[in-house]
């Protein structure tokens, strides 16, 4: 099954909103296969956004997304990185859609609440900058046969 990386920001596990993250993952059916609150590092937050560095808001973006604690998340199941950025919303809170997370919750596009991988080959780069292969598990859901055909 497809694997995306999922994050939720400082601002967002301040503003409480861990829980209805999750819950939203749940509901929709996807399977958490590895998940951590921690301190982003600088040098972690640089490799994270590489394709950034040099930007004019790389420096705002760096200093929020070390800030405070995130939850690192690695969510599976059907086109999961598709899905999951379609429920995030646009990167701009006030151009994301009604219903979705940014949209729901986000005002400003430094402070989004929600990151997403783009592709299955950055959800990879990204699932190795923060857990170890033995931080996954790997298991069975009997539910699943009434999630998928
Ligand atoms: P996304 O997070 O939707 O993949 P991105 O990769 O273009 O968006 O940018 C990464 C993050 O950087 C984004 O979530 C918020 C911040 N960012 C992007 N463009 C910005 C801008 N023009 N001004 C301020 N922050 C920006
Ligand atoms: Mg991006």
């Amino acid at each position: 099954m497809e694997q995306t990386y999922v994050m939720i920001k400082p601002d967002g596990v301040q503003r409480n909103l861990v829980g209805d993250v999750i819950g939203r993952f749940e509901k929709k059916g996807y399977k958490l296969v590895a998940i951590k609150l921690l301190l982003l590092t600088e040098e972690q937050a640089k490799e994270h956004y590489r394709e950034h560095v040099g930007k004019p808001f790389f420096p705002g973006l760096l200093g929020y997304i070390t800030s405070g604690p995130v939850v690192a998340m690695v969510w599976a199941g059907k086109d999961v990185v598709s899905a999951a950025r379609k429920m995030m919303g646009k990167t701009n809170p006030l151009e994301a859609e009604p219903g979705t997370i940014r949209g729901d919750y986000g005002l400003d596009i430094g402070r989004n609440v929600i990151h997403g991988a783009d592709s299955v080959e950055s959800a990879q780069r990204e699932i190795a900058i923060y857990f170890k292969e033995d931080e996954s598990t790997s298991y069975e859901k009997t539910i699943e046969e009434w999630q998928y055909e």
